[in-house]
């Protein structure tokens, strides 16, 4: 496999998309490309020192007369730059906008500069939130658009997005599937009693939940499943991440008189050692592209309780690797939670197919199928 130069560009916040984007990039150098990530800081999963890896935070300046920062148009001069001085050979833009718009931009500062130069193949990967909440709003339909059909190849992490894409967007390129993958030599179960000493917790069930606490994850909906179920089962509910429904949610589980079962552990970057110790991941949302949360939990062991919005289909047979409801149904949620919880037998073959099926998703196979893409995208005039 010849080396390739790629750039990423990518969200450097809590959640999916920043994480899938700084694996793949890690996995890449890792099979001796060289990645340029483009992000406003380093990002969060991106971890340890690769000779292989470099990357280049935007800065935005600040002018007076302007209310709003230039991100979009400073990313795309540090990406022409780099694309031009390091010459690229990919682009991998990770959402349509900004990332995929400024890459697109970037290329026509480059082709302004010098017209022979042949310039980098861009992809976008769609992951969910620019085309069901951005793209669903009118005023950015067209851009979005654009962005999809002037990128040399688009992928979408499940097939359910990429229906969504089509009806949109009726994009004129075919949209290839390339769903999230997890690194099972790094998450698997190893579960540690100190953490439970830790956390203060006993013998109870662990329920868990990791999102960054956005309204399509129906924070809500978690603490009045769980209301329900602590009354039948000892258990404790530990929240990991932060976000805007983050305050409501403290105040719901005060107004329940929960607050000793439910603690609120913030941002935090090493799950595995949590996800070792759970017993049931919660996922209720309205929409869901793919849910790498649920993927991550899995890989532990954890069966997951979710809805059958979106992706969660495509990875989570219900009764073998949890169970999935419509949105909303708390009850029915609760029941199969419940059951679950309280029947170890069905819970260790559910844990175990957990394990099995997440193995499906590697990383070391999902990384290949990019790169794969990528050779067949530069293989193209
Ligand atoms: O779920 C979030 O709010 C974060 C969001 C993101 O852009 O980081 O996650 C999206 O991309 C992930 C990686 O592809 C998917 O696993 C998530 O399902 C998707 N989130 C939604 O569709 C709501």
């Amino acid at each position: 496999m010849q080396k390739m130069k790629i750039g990423i560009s990518c969200h450097h916040t809590y959640g999916g998309s920043g994480a899938i984007a700084a694996e793949l990039g890690k996995a890449l150098a890792a099979r001796g490309h060289i990645v340029h990530f483009f992000s406003k800081s380093a990002p969060f999963r991106l971890g340890a020192f690769s000779r292989n890896i470099f990357c280049h935070e935007i800065e935005v300046m600040h002018y007076p007369l302007f209310e709003s920062p230039f991100y979009s148009l400073a990313l795309a001069s540090k990406i022409a730059d780099i694309a031009y001085y390091e010459k690229l050979d990919i682009v991998h833009a990770h959402y349509a906008i900004p990332h995929a718009l400024s890459a697109m931009l970037a290329r026509q500062m480059i082709e302004d500069k010098c017209s022979e130069l042949k310039c980098f193949k861009l992809v976008t990967t769609l992951h969910g939130t620019d085309i069901t909440v951005v793209g669903a709003d009118r005023g950015m339909q067209d851009v979005v658009r654009l962005a999809i059909n002037k990128s040399d190849g688009v992928t979408t992490v499940s097939a359910w997005l990429k229906d969504e894409t089509v009806r949109m967007f009726s994009p004129k390129k075919e949209i290839t599937v390339i769903p999230n993958f997890v690194d099972t030599s790094l998450f698997f179960r190893s579960p540690k009693p100190e953490i439970r000493e830790q956390l203060g917790l006993g013998q109870e069930k662990i329920v868990i939940h990791i999102s960054n606490f956005r309204p399509v994850k129906c924070i809500g909906d978690i603490i009045r499943i769980f209301y329900a179920l602590s009354k039948r089962v000892d258990a404790t509910l530990l929240l990991v991440g932060d976000g805007p429904e983050r305050s409501d949610a403290e105040i719901q589980v005060r107004q329940l008189g929960i607050v000793d079962r439910v603690r609120f552990l913030g941002k935090l970057d090493d799950i595995v050692p949590l996800l070792s110790i759970a017993d049931l991941m919660l996922m209720p949302s309205n929409v869901e592209s793919f849910g790498l949360a649920a993927l991550e939990a899995m890989a532990c062991g954890v069966p997951v309780v979710a809805t059958m919005a979106g992706g969660f289909p495509e990875f989570i047979v219900p009764g073998v690797h949890g169970y999935l409801l419509a949105p909303g149904d708390i009850n029915g949620m609760m029941e199969k939670a419940l059951l679950l919880l309280s029947d170890p037998g069905h819970w260790l073959e559910c844990s175990q197919a957990c394990v099995l099926q997440a193995k499906r998703y590697e990383t070391a196979l999902l990384v290949e199928q990019y790169e794969a893409y990528y050779t067949m995208l530069l293989a193209e005039a």
